[in-house]
């Protein structure tokens, strides 16, 4: 029998390449191409699944011009790359790599925290040029991170975690806001109090940004947001880009409207604001939460395990739209 035919859309580990290859004629793009999407489209003609990071845009066009795809799925938790809607009205399925890497990301959120309050790359970047003669009393005098209040917008499982370290560990008062509220048993976990999203701006010495990027959440923190913000206050975003209005941050920052800020994801990155270069108190890092080795090969076997399950068996361990399934096409 003819194996079924894929596309690994991204550099990835070879290892990984060699076990779709197990199961599968596989198309990989291990020179790490940068594709555009007519591309994309023209290599995944007649491909039956596509292992994608993050990056490539499923869409009703793309799937129109590939009626072969059955299956698209994802090394990243996030996908906002996909439409959802379309990929079920077409009967293909979407999956991602939840769980694998919340704790990871969870220590990077809480190392941008530490980083931005206590200014540690602004520090390093006035040793290193050899501006350091003396010691001063003030010198990169920070905010404090233990016993202050953290905020938390988005409470899934990566904010849950974020929040069990800033409580636990650095003995924090937790506040958060989200779409939907927890049980009593997890707020009792993550020793997090619910609250509105202006008592969350207003009060939070430290906010972290982990929720899904969707159009309700595009510039979720804008220039009235940060308005409302403490003037000694840090933002840390781990989520995704456009969640914050990187201009509006910028100026704000520029501005001392608000303390500093720790980016890990950015309006249309891999390009970051040309004003987010020239502020002194801004920590930034090129969308690199999830990755220790360790775990980006857990959301690699993850979404292997999803192609080779999905194309051999009928069945996804992490499927977003499980009702595609059964109408999955053939
Ligand atoms: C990924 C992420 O590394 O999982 C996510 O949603 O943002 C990161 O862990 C990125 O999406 C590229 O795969």
């Amino acid at each position: 029998m003819n194996k079924p035919s894929i596309l690994v859309a991204r550099a990835i580990f070879p290892e990984t390449v060699a076990r779709l290859e197990q199961h599968f004629d596989v198309s990989s793009n291990q020179a790490d191409a940068l594709w555009d999407r007519a591309t994309l489209i023209e290599k995944l003609r007649g491909k039956a699944g596509v292992f994608t990071t993050g990056g490539e845009r499923i869409d009703a066009e793309l799937l129109a011009a590939c009626p072969e795809l059955r299956i698209c799925a994802n090394m990243a938790v996030g996908y906002n790359n996909f439409d959802l809607a379309a990929m079920t009205a077409a009967g293909v399925l979407g999956t991602n790599t939840p769980d694998v890497l919340t704790e990871t990301t969870a220590d990077f959120g809480f190392a941008l925290l530490l980083a931005t309050a206590r200014r540690l790359t602004e520090s390093e970047h006035f040793l290193r040029a050899g501006q350091w003669n003396k010691w001063a009393f003030d010198m990169f005098a920070g905010a404090e991170v233990n016993g202050s209040t953290l905020g938390i917008l988005g409470m899934g499982r990566i904010g849950q975690g974020i929040a069990r370290r800033g409580a636990h560990g650095f003995g924090m008062n937790v506040i958060y806001h989200n779409r939907s509220r927890l049980d009593a048993a997890t707020e009792a976990d993550c020793k997090a109090r619910y609250v509105d999203k202006a008592t969350l701006l207003r009060e939070a010495d430290h906010l972290v940004l982990v929720l899904p990027y969707s159009p309700a959440s595009h510039h979720a923190i804008g220039a009235a947001e940060l308005a409302q913000m403490k003037p000694t206050a840090t933002l840390v975003n781990v989520a995704r880009g456009g969640i914050v209005d990187d201009a509006a941050l910028a100026q704000a920052l520029r501005e001392r409207r608000i303390a500093a800020a720790g980016l890990d994801v950015f309006e249309g990155e891999p390009r970051v604001h040309p004003d987010l270069l020239t502020v002194p108190n801004v920590v930034l890092t090129p969308h690199i939460a999830s990755a220790t080795v360790r775990t980006r090969r857990a959301m690699a076997d993850l979404a292997a395990d999803n192609l080779i399950d999905f194309l051999t068996q009928g069945q996804a361990k992490t499927p977003l739209n499980p009702e595609a399934m059964a109408g999955a096409r053939r």
